[in-house]
């Protein structure tokens, strides 16, 4: 347990402090939470294509994208999405590096009332 919520931490602290990241090619899809909204609703990913998800939080509140599903299936290279959610809070920003499985997964934010107010995507990958 130790070895797998350190590396993603160490990881996460490598992509902070070195642009090289966002350098080596791996595309990102920015993906913006907000009170109450997730853009965009429909996240399109290609299966098997190494991704960089940017999360940033355009809120002043936290929110988290929760998709189980989705993370389990993928093969996450950089970052981490603890039982299948990145947490941000207002204002922060973050990402995971991962390579998608075909499929189409639900998001959501799981703050209560959050998913109610509109705060769900889709992600595609196919
Ligand atoms: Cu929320």
């Amino acid at each position: 347990m130790m070895r797998s919520t350190l590396a993603p931490v160490l990881a996460c602290i490598a992509l902070l402090t070195t642009p090289a990241a966002a350098q080596d090619g791996t595309p990102t899809v920015p993906i913006a939470l907000s009170s109450f909204h997730i853009a965009p609703a429909t996240i399109h990913l290609a299966a098997g294509r190494p991704v960089r998800l940017a999360f940033t939080n355009d809120s002043g509140s936290g929110h988290d994208f929760t998709a189980p599903g989705f993370f389990a299936a993928s093969k996450i290279v950089a970052g981490s999405a603890p039982e299948g959610e990145v947490e941000l809070r207002g204002h922060a920003a973050t990402s995971v590096t991962l390579v998608p499985t075909r499929g189409t997964w639900r998001a959501h934010c799981s703050h209560f009332g959050h998913k109610l107010l509109g705060m769900s995507a889709t992600i595609v990958v196919d």
